[in-house]
């Protein structure tokens, strides 16, 4: 079943749920190659989440200030591949959100702790900002508000759940986002962690 969340933001509860322990897996396998770190916004401020990406590139952020590359400045080599059943499953829940085309080059995994947040923002260090975001959810739930195009819209708040997907397209890309603390609960795939994987098309030559 799928819901509008929001202009052009399409919930699918539930839709990454069989597949939930292979992601889960996979992202056990991934930090192998590539470590859950925590970066620094241009300003210096340490963010509240652990990051990883594979793919083509991934999402970057230190004094030089937040970016794609091609290669992880931590380890000095390439991103790890994206893993087939983690590009299928982002390409079949654009498909049931109305986006056949959708052919993600990026994968963002965020690592929420107890505690950790993520600040109200906008997602606009992709170049192909026409494409969606789709968002999976494993792990502990988390409270999630989304505005609109201006910092000061109001926000709606809603809580996802592991296995849901969101899919962020039409005017929705663009708007003002976040995510509130992680309250300390226990999941019994992750223990008391929050994963995200965002799956992002990115055109730039990088
Ligand atoms: C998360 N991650 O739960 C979220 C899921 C990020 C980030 O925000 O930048 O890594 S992605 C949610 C998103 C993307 C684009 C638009 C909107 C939400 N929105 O309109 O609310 O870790
Ligand atoms: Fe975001």
């Amino acid at each position: 079943c799928r819901t509008d969340l929001a202009d052009g933001a399409v919930l699918l509860p539930g839709f990454a749920i069989s597949c939930a322990e292979q992601l889960l897996e996979g992202i056990r396998h991934l930090a192998l190659e590539t470590p859950f770190r925590i970066m620094k916004t241009p300003g210096g401020r340490p963010l509240s989440v652990a990051t990883t990406s594979c793919g083509d590139c991934g999402w970057y952020t230190d004094q030089k200030g937040y970016r794609y590359v091609r290669t992880d400045p931590l380890t000095g080599k390439p991103w790890p591949q994206m893993p087939d059943m983690f590009f299928e499953l982002a390409c079949t829940a654009a498909k049931e959100a109305g986006y056949p085309d959708f052919s993600p080059s990026s994968c963002l995994i965020n690592r929420y702790e107890p505690g950790a947040k993520m600040g109200l923002h906008q997602d606009r260090d992709e170049d192909d900002l026409s494409s969606p975001i789709v968002s999976v959810s494993l792990g502990v739930p988390a409270r999630f508000a989304f505005g609109g195009l201006l910092k000061t819209d109001p926000v709606q708040r809603h809580d996802l759940f592991h296995g849901d997907v969101v899919v962020w397209g039409g005017i929705s890309r663009l708007a003002w986002h976040g995510v509130s603390p992680i309250r300390e609960t226990f999941h019994p795939q992750t223990g008391a962690m929050r994963y995200n994987l965002t799956f992002r098309a990115i055109n730039a030559a990088l």
